[in-house]
């Protein structure tokens, strides 16, 4: 009997214990070291407001939250300092302060620790940099800290379904309740409000681009409604994704034609009524004319006539339009990399200062490495935002350890030279180079049903590392990385490195065994996981892998530099110069311009085929050492994290070992060369790699 009652408390603790990861990064656990302890509790034993806005005392419950598990220690809520060693927190309207208006500013004062803002929401921003600081480990007693975001709309677009799927999810099904609301609200969309608030996030698009005319309905108007009630005191707007044929298939109307004054009345009609259940309603974000979806050049017009007839709508209100840039015929001659641009560019101008065109990092696809899209730097009259993927469609899904960040910063830190040198990316979606008012940078949230919101437990440092960006782009990847396995995995600073290290290393890693030397577009056909670089047919060309690839017996890599296609010519003279001869072209992008021979000689000293053949080979290996590291800190983390992380690092093993047997074998019918020595050839066939993806395929 006592054998089974120890077995019991044994098994009870443990449970305890176990991290399941739904904490995300504020996981507030009490701090280890005493003395640590007792220094940041003398700071913080009071917070001193006099505010009751919502978005305040949802500040405070942060705090006390915050303050409990990390020091044990409640603070005293009070309405005024009358000692020190307090928390103040203060809003300032129209204070002198040079920080944007949901900026802040943190510093100790008389013995207190003063968060100071313009509104409401920087103070709960400056709450969550506080704790931030207490959660790494900084210290507090001098604090001197003025912190803008530097982009306006900082934004998570769901791909959420109404019936509960996730396009592109891998982390369960919906975390959005569509069934239960507006009646029962799940306790994780506070959860998530407070994780979107501590990074500064400050919007979200709730349903799919792929859009339903069922989120324009009174009923399902109700249920967003309930959604931006909880997510208001957060700071949170609320965007619906539109169907621009909602006027036909929900209004019964002839027509969906920007033009017709009927379907404007409509649309006018309709952003009332969403007011009226949401008032701070962010506004509308479109996919229109792209993968089959309905848009405005089904009856003639352009993307402009469409937008701007929203954006017109939107006119009352604070509101505005975010009109997505990704859009491609079906030209098996063309080239879809200059397709967006070039639909685009005569447009330029022409949208209503309430528009934003939403552009992709690079010009296909969320491919694991793209050169930046053409269009940042080439649309002086247009807003443009950017859309990063969180979720990691190409880029190993929830099995993969790939930490993004570093790719984030690649593109933001990218040169367009559009004003001369220093003209970055980042620059372009500030708004700062052509003087726009708004700005925005929105990423493909991750998040689902699953305990963990991500599935792999690292794809929650891709969130958070998208937040963080999208308030300060010029954070580094470490500092990022450093950041959130200290509040997330350990504070132990030995694994702390090592975590960190096995992060920056994982996108180049990734990127080596799926995609290197440039290459692209060669996965699994639809599910878009695993190798297929031999899919020659598609519902569409540009669909397949040979589209991109392009092998033949010469060589590998799409020609963009005026010879098959110019799309190289988008881009400015600088980066052309950059980018367009074979010789001086970076090797991260050689193959996404340049079609080289096999026997081409890098400036690694390799030809383009041992090149390409090492680094597949290294990729697979640097996977083992993924998993040595990881081995190597598991006495300071959690068992349940552990051996999650543990258990999908082998499934990456196996997969990157499957793209690479599937392109060395498949692009080596092609370069008739042998696999460069010492490598050893793969085991397999050709044909037993391609059963392997087939049965992907199997129904
Ligand atoms: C929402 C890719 C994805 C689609 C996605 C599309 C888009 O093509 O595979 O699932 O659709 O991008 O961004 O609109």
């Amino acid at each position: 009997m006592i054998k089974y009652l120890f077995l019991f408390l044994i098994l009870v603790s443990t449970a305890v214990l176990a991290d399941d990861g739904s904490r995300l990064w504020l996981k507030y656990d009490l701090l280890s070291d005493g003395q640590q302890r007792e220094a940041y509790t003398k700071m913080t034993q009071f917070v001193a407001s006099n505010s009751s806005h919502p978005t305040v005392k949802v500040s405070i419950q942060e705090l006390e939250m915050g303050l409990k598990g990390l020091l044990g220690k409640t603070p005293l809520v009070v309405k005024t300092a009358t000692k020190t060693g307090g928390i103040i927190l203060t809003v300032v309207p129209n204070s002198p302060s040079t920080t944007a208006s949901d900026g802040f500013d943190l510093f100790t004062e008389k013995g207190n620790i003063v968060i100071s803002s313009q509104s409401e929401v920087g103070v709960l921003y400056g709450v969550f940099e506080l704790l931030r600081h207490i959660q790494t480990g900084k210290t507090i007693t001098k604090l001197s800290i003025s912190s803008s975001p530097k982009i306006k709309l900082r934004m998570l677009n769901h791909w959420d379904n109404a019936n509960g799927t996730v396009e592109r999810g891998y982390a369960g099904s919906s975390m959005w309740k569509w069934n239960e609301l507006p009646f029962r609200i799940d306790p994780r969309y506070i959860a998530y409000a407070r994780a979107n608030a501590s990074l500064g996030i400050n919007a979200t698009s709730i349903n799919n681009v792929n859009a339903s005319s069922r989120f324009l309905t009174d009923e399902y108007l109700e249920k967003i409604k309930a959604v931006a009630d909880v997510l208001r005191p957060y700071g949170i707007k609320v965007f619906i994704s539109v169907n621009f044929r909602s006027p036909r298939t929900l209004g019964g109307l002839k027509t969906s034609d920007p033009l017709d004054p009927e379907v404007r009345k409509w649309w006018n009609e309709k952003t009332k009524e969403i007011h009226r259940y949401i008032p701070d309603f962010g506004g509308y974000l479109v996919k229109a004319n792209s993968e089959g979806e309905p848009g405005p050049q089904d009856y003639g017009r352009t993307h402009a006539d469409g937008a701007n007839m929203l954006a017109e709508a939107m006119r009352p209100y604070s509101g505005i339009v975010i009109w997505r840039a990704f859009v491609y015929n079906a030209d098996p001659k063309g080239d879809r990399f200059k397709e967006g641009y070039a639909q685009f560019k005569p447009l330029d101008g022409m949208f209503d200062p309430k528009v934003i065109v939403q552009v992709k990092n690079g010009p296909i696809d969320f491919m694991p490495r793209e050169p930046f899209h053409p269009m940042f730097g080439a649309f002086p009259k247009t807003t443009l935002g950017m859309e990063f993927q969180i979720t990691q469609e190409y880029l190993g899904q929830s099995t993969h350890l790939t930490y993004l960040a570093p790719m984030f910063k690649e593109c933001l830190d990218s040169d367009t030279y559009a004003q001369g040198k220093g003209t970055t990316v980042a620059k372009i979606i500030d708004g700062s180079t052509e003087n726009h008012t708004l700005s925005l940078m929105a990423g493909v949230a991750n998040t689902g049903s699953d305990a963990n919101w991500c599935g792999h437990p690292f794809n929650q440092s891709n969130w958070y590392a998208f937040g963080r960006l999208a308030w300060d782009y010029t954070l580094s990847p470490e500092q990022i990385a450093e950041e959130w396995t200290r509040m997330t995995l350990t504070r132990k600073p030995q694994s702390v490195q090592k975590i960190t290290d096995m992060m920056l290393k994982s996108h180049p890693i990734y990127v080596s065994y799926t995609y290197p030397l440039g290459t692209s577009h060669m996965m699994g056909e639809g599910h878009h996981y695993g190798p297929e670089p031999w899919l020659t047919k598609a519902a569409r060309p540009d669909w397949t892998s040979i589209y991109y690839h392009r092998a033949d017996s010469i060589g590998l890599g799409f020609d963009r530099t005026g010879k098959v296609s110019n799309a190289l010519q988008l881009y400015s003279p600088e980066v052309q110069q950059l980018w367009g001869s074979h010789d001086k072209c970076p090797l991260d992008y050689l193959l996404w311009f340049h079609h080289v021979p096999w026997s081409h000689k890098l400036s690694t000293g390799r030809s383009l085929w041992d090149e390409l053949c090492h680094r597949y080979y290294d990729g697979v290996g640097q996977v083992g050492k993924l998993q040595t590291a990881w081995e190597s800190v598991k006495s300071d983390i959690d068992t349940e994290t552990f051996e999650n992380v543990k258990g999908r690092l082998k499934i990456q093993e196996r997969e990157a070992l499957w793209w690479r047997d599937a392109c060395v074998l498949y692009f080596g019918e092609f370069s008739k060369l042998l696999i460069p020595k010492p490598l050893v050839p793969p085991t397999r066939t050709l044909d037993e790699v391609k059963k392997l993806t087939e049965i992907y395929h199997l129904r």
